[in-house]
């Protein structure tokens, strides 16, 4: 028997209640044929898988880390201070601020330690699994093909004239 397959893209969330945004991520990966792995781990509910998961990405042989939280949303920021991995952030959208909280936590990071941040809400995490797929094709040209289709089926999409 080999071993597992090892999934390139890694997709976290704070909460289970972010699935429903994240599933967008893990949609748009499914679209392209590309594996993940999608996990709930939260910066403040449980620290300490945070820095296990965080620490343990690279040797795990995740490429791309997604990573989405709402409100005060330090998750994607904490893992990108113990990963040199790519880490994008999707800011959930939360209920009292409408994810404009998610956004700037998520965004403001110091120099030194970068998140890609995009758009709140489902959006951001459609454009994080695209973007994932992105970074990944860069080293997988049948990958980069499976991108250009997709883009080109969107735009095939596009009716000229509003039905
Ligand atoms: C964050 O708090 C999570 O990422 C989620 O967006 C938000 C609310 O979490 P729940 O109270 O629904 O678990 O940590």
């Amino acid at each position: 028997m080999g071993a597992a397959p090892v999934a390139p893209v890694a997709i976290v969330m704070g909460s289970q209640s972010d699935w429903p945004t994240m599933q967008r991520a893990a949609v748009m990966l499914d679209a392209l044929g590309v594996a993940y792995d999608a996990r709930i781990v939260s910066a403040h509910r449980t620290p300490q898988r945070l820095v296990a998961f965080a620490q343990g990405a690279e040797g795990e042989g995740f490429k791309v880390i997604i990573a989405g939280a709402g409100g005060a949303a330090h998750l994607p920021g904490m893992i990108a201070a113990m990963t040199h991995l790519p880490v994008l952030g999707v800011p959930v959208q939360s209920k009292a601020l409408s994810g404009q909280d998610s956004l700037l936590s998520i965004v403001q990071m110091p120099a030194g330690i970068p998140v890609g941040t995009l758009a709140i809400g489902e959006a951001g995490a459609a454009n994080a699994g695209l973007l994932a797929a992105a970074i990944l094709a860069t080293g997988d040209a049948a990958l980069a093909e499976r991108l250009k289709a997709f883009r080109a089926e969107q735009t095939a999409a596009v009716a000229e004239r509003p039905a």
